[in-house]
């Protein structure tokens, strides 16, 4: 990381999230619209809890931009929490509201909860839970959706879409032959309350979530996130730190309850013999260098090899679930069950949304490493000298 920079701040009930990223080119085009699509996705899904009824995210640009394109300055954002009208005294700032609320002693298992207590030295579990919230996912989706412009002013697209909740799963998943449509699979699963593109699969998922949510528990799942459009050569084999694929899968790893991330055909190809996993190379004049298939999931030695990008990240449940499971309270070392307010019974539909933003980000800033540009006009220029090369090689 280096050509993009970003960070966010924002407790989950405190006022607001905010955000910065810089690196983006001058003279992109960006709206709040752009942002706000995206925000929307990320709060959609079959299996969200309350909070999302009181949630409305929206991003209001504060810089960056001027008449509707980016200056080549930093862009910050923010995004309200609505929730905070509830929290006010709770979330206060100022030291007189110190004992508006009882502290939370109950940590949950699964959670930041007791090893962050015990690292940043806090009596209130609320001081670590409130920040280790996905709630900050909102603020990378909209970073992500400001990247995600830029790299479609490159016929870059990215998208995503779930494979498996609980237990079920679908067919439409996995590497598969040259030509699999990946835009077609996201354009169903958009339309389906769990965003997954088998409308059967998706009826099952959703008949899972009412049985948990019903029983008082949560659950995980699978989310594929597919990147077209990516040049040869984004990414490096030189250094282990350049290796796009290593990169690809800390920020997916990053994501709350993300417990395993695969790459193309990924675990799947441990168990194959070499010659049903690599992705043969064939020639044809006009359109050059091609593959009929995909096991790689469109990085060969660190770098994009241009075909389709294929991530699939596996989410474990919620660790806050309406049953609580055993725990001991911090403050006075007795068995509990953990703390329960409120809980989604499963994120995977969103997570899938936050998967993009984080592959988005690691590939707008792999992208700049290889053409560089302050301006869209140099970006541009640089990008298409390269293509032209790559068609003569
Ligand atoms: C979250 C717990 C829930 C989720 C939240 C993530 O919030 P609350 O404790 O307010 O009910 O709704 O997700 C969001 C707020 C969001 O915007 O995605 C957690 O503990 O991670």
């Amino acid at each position: 990381m280096g050509n993009i920079r970003y960070t966010s701040s924002g407790e989950s009930h405190g006022k607001a999230l905010t955000g910065i990223i810089e690196g983006i080119p001058a003279g992109l085009s960006l709206t709040s619209d752009d942002i706000d699509r995206d925000l929307k996705r990320r709060q959609k899904g079959y299996g969200r809890g309350g909070r999302m009824k009181i949630e409305s995210d929206r991003a209001e640009i504060l810089s960056g931009v001027r008449w509707g394109k980016t200056l080549g300055s930093p862009i910050s954002l923010l995004i309200e929490n609505r929730d905070w009208k509830n929290w006010t005294e709770g979330m206060s700032v100022y030291e007189q509201y110190e004992n508006s609320i009882g502290p939370v002693t109950r940590a949950r298992p699964g959670h930041a909860d007791l090893n962050g207590a015990i690292k940043y030295n806090q009596k209130d579990i609320r001081n670590i839970l409130e920040r280790s919230s996905a709630r900050e996912t909102a603020m990378r989706v909209a970073i992500g959706a400001t990247v995600k412009r830029f790299l479609s002013e490159f016929g870059i697209k990215i998208g995503s879409y779930i494979i498996e909740i609980g237990n079920q799963g679908t067919e439409i998943s996995g590497p598969d032959k040259d030509g699999r449509d990946f835009l077609k699979s996201f354009k169903v699963a958009e339309g389906s309350p769990v965003r997954c593109p088998d409308e059967k699969a998706s009826k099952k998922m959703m008949k899972l979530i009412d049985t948990a949510k019903a029983e008082g528990y949560s659950l995980g799942g699978v989310f594929e996130v597919f990147a077209t459009g990516l040049p040869i050569g984004i990414g490096s084999h030189v250094q282990w730190d350049r290796r796009l694929d290593g990169k690809l899968a800390q920020a997916l790893m990053s994501i709350q309850a993300v417990k395993g991330v695969e790459i193309g055909g990924g675990f799947g190809m441990a168990q194959r013999p070499g010659f049903r996993v690599m992705d043969e190379i064939y020639y044809k004049k006009g359109r050059g260098f091609f593959r009929k298939t995909n096991n790689a999931g469109g990085v060969e030695g660190g770098m994009t090899n241009g075909m389709p990008l294929i991530l699939r990240a596996a989410m474990k449940p919620i660790p806050t679930q309406r049953n609580p499971l055993k725990s001991v309270d911090i403050v006075t070392k007795r068995s509990i069950r953990a703390a329960y307010e409120r809980s989604d019974v499963c994120a995977v539909p969103a997570a899938g949304v936050i998967g993009e933003a984080m592959a988005a980000l690691v590939l707008a800033d792999a992208f700049l490493e290889k053409f560089g540009g302050d301006s869209m006009e140099e970006t541009k220029r640089n990008y298409d000298a390269y293509m032209d090369y790559v068609k003569e090689f």
